[in-house]
């Protein structure tokens, strides 16, 4: 069961140019920056001031070949993913499966903040990169 969206991720060339953009533009503020190896990426979570709704994530790559670095490369910057918060990926990706979706990993891997992920292909989700996100027990974000 998806319990929220969890974040919008956006794929950016240059990280630091992205935070100081989304500020000035907007006010959002970063709650949280990561470097991803496994993912090849570095990411920040930004949120409005106060608001602990969806969150926007950006994600700059940290090789050509990641997927943020061949998404530039085809799309240039953009929305890039839409993520859901689930309470068990384990159950949500078995039952996705059993609806004939292709999940891109066979187990969850490490995502934000100690977060468990996984990604249902685009091609069986209307065009759209969907992430599962279970959080860390202990993350409150
Ligand atoms: C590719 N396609 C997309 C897409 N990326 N469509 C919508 N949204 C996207 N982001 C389309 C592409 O245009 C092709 O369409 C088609 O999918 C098949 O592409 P492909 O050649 O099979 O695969 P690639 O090489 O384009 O890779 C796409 C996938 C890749 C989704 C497989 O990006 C991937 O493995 N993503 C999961 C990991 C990830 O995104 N990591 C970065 C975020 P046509 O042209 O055939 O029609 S890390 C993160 O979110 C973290 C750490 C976190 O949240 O905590």
């Amino acid at each position: 069961t998806v319990l929220a969206v969890d974040h919008v991720g956006i794929a950016v060339a240059d990280l630091d140019e992205a935070i100081a953009w989304y500020a000035d533009t907007f006010g959002l503020v970063a709650t949280h920056e990561e470097t991803n190896e496994e993912q090849g990426v570095r990411e920040a979570m930004l949120s409005a001031p106060g608001d602990a709704g969806a969150a926007v994530q950006l994600l700059a790559p940290l090789r050509p070949d990641s997927a943020i670095g061949k998404f530039l490369d085809r799309n240039g910057p953009g929305i890039q993913q839409m993520a859901y918060r689930v309470a068990d990926i384990e159950a949500t990706s078995a039952a996705l499966r059993d609806k004939g979706m292709r999940l891109l990993y066979d187990e969850p891997r490490r995502g934000t903040a100690g977060s468990r992920i996984n990604f249902v292909h685009p091609k069986d989700a209307g065009g759209v990169l969907v992430e599962l996100v279970e959080q860390a027990a202990t993350d409150t974000h």
